[in-house]
């Protein structure tokens, strides 16, 4: 959620922007100070106790946003018993108060100014979260909302909330952070990767500047575009389909599964033609060439490119929005009925980029192979 309170009374003028959205006044976006390379955040640590689980994810959060390829960084200030919004302070804390909240399970409540003709800044910019929504600051994937877990990832909310906070808007026509947020990861082995994705790291370069310290960043998910509920995307996972009519390739998820308790997988067969999509995305600073990915074949959830090899495609990186691709997999024969494989893609999978990261560079969808 967000909400931008204006000090005057002036006309909005809405602006047609590529993919991401920030606010404009009069043709300008509504950001932090050109001088301002640091926004300061206070921490109310009632909220955020030292130690505990909810601070060590926040500070993730905040260190995710810290490394995104634009110029505008945060840093924290001492800890504040004492927030509240209207006072000058850029604050985050958790309250059960339905006045501040206004029925969202996290805000972010910004001000800002007229700083001279044409330029607008914010000058406040408090993130809030409600007690009553049950969050994990968990990274393990299988404890969080998007991987069929209990709790919603505090991360992925913090790191939305915190877009609002450096001036990006809502976005509801592609797969982005700033849309439903804890359906935007991705999937490293059986960790969580939260990220603010190609979408929203694209927004912050234009608004900010191109950090050109920061390497490049591909990324790969599991996860990609659905649709539009109000201002936010929405996101579904990637599909695996029988690519030929009368085969199958039925999901299910089997609470009592030892292995895979309430993932998804997918009963297919050996030798079956299937499509599987995967989303990819560049979260750096500048456009790249067409990069490698592999999809492959592994026995484990641990993918990497010593897994077996089934297809090349190279995937456009341009800096713009994500891409989700479909791949035309012919499964090998000799695929064991009754046992577990996963179909893995790998970005940059002949490894020619030196990466921020590489956690996020494979992704995997769980068969399960049925009798011919
Ligand atoms: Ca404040
Ligand atoms: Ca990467
Ligand atoms: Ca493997
Ligand atoms: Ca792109
Ligand atoms: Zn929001």
């Amino acid at each position: 959620m967000n909400k931008i309170f204006l000090i005057l009374v002036l006309s909005l003028l809405s602006r047609e922007t590529f993919a991401w959205g920030s606010r404009y006044v009069v043709d300008a976006p509504i950001r932090w100070h050109s001088d301002t390379n640091t926004v300061g955040f206070k921490i109310q640590p009632v909220s955020f106790p030292v130690g505990s689980s909810f601070r060590t994810g926040l500070l993730d959060a905040i260190a995710i946003l810290n490394r995104n390829p634009s110029l505008i960084r945060t840093r924290l200030n001492p800890d504040s018993d004492w927030v509240s919004v209207s006072n000058g302070v850029n604050e985050i804390w958790f309250t059960d108060n339905s006045l501040v909240l206004m029925g969202a399970p996290a805000i972010c409540i910004s001000h800002f100014n007229p700083f001279a003709l044409g330029v607008w800044n914010m000058t406040e910019a408090d993130v809030i979260f409600s007690t009553s929504e049950t969050y994990t600051a968990s990274r393990n994937a299988w404890d969080t909302w998007p991987y069929m877990g209990a709790a919603r990832p505090l991360q992925t909310t913090a790191l939305h909330e915190l877009g609002h906070a450096m001036g990006l808007m809502h976005e509801n026509r592609l797969y982005n952070i700033m849309g439903e947020d804890w359906t935007h990861v991705n999937l490293f082995g059986t960790t969580l990767i939260p990220t603010l994705g190609e979408d929203a790291t694209t927004g912050l370069v234009r608004i900010y500047g191109a950090n050109s310290t920061v390497r490049p960043d591909v990324a790969v998910s599991n996860y990609k575009y659905l649709g539009v509920s109000g201002e936010y995307s929405t996101h579904q996972r990637t599909t695996l389909r029988a690519a030929i009519t009368g085969e199958t390739a039925i999901a299910f998820t089997d609470p009592l599964d030892p292995i895979e308790p309430n993932q998804l997988s997918f009963y297919v067969k050996a030798a079956q033609l299937i499509t599987v999509e995967f989303t990819f995305e560049n979260n750096g600073p500048t456009s790249l060439p067409r990069t490698m990915s592999h999809i492959v074949l592994s026995d484990n959830r641990t993918i990497s490119s010593r897994d077996r090899f089934l297809q090349a495609q190279a995937i456009p990186m341009s800096k713009d929005r994500p891409t989700t691709r479909t791949f035309l997999i012919r499964l090998p024969a000799d695929l064991v009925p009754g046992q577990r494989y996963y179909v893995g893609a790998i970005i940059d999978a002949e490894n020619t980029l030196i990466e921020a990261t590489k956690r996020n560079n494979t992704s995997y969808i769980p068969l399960f192979i049925t009798n011919p």
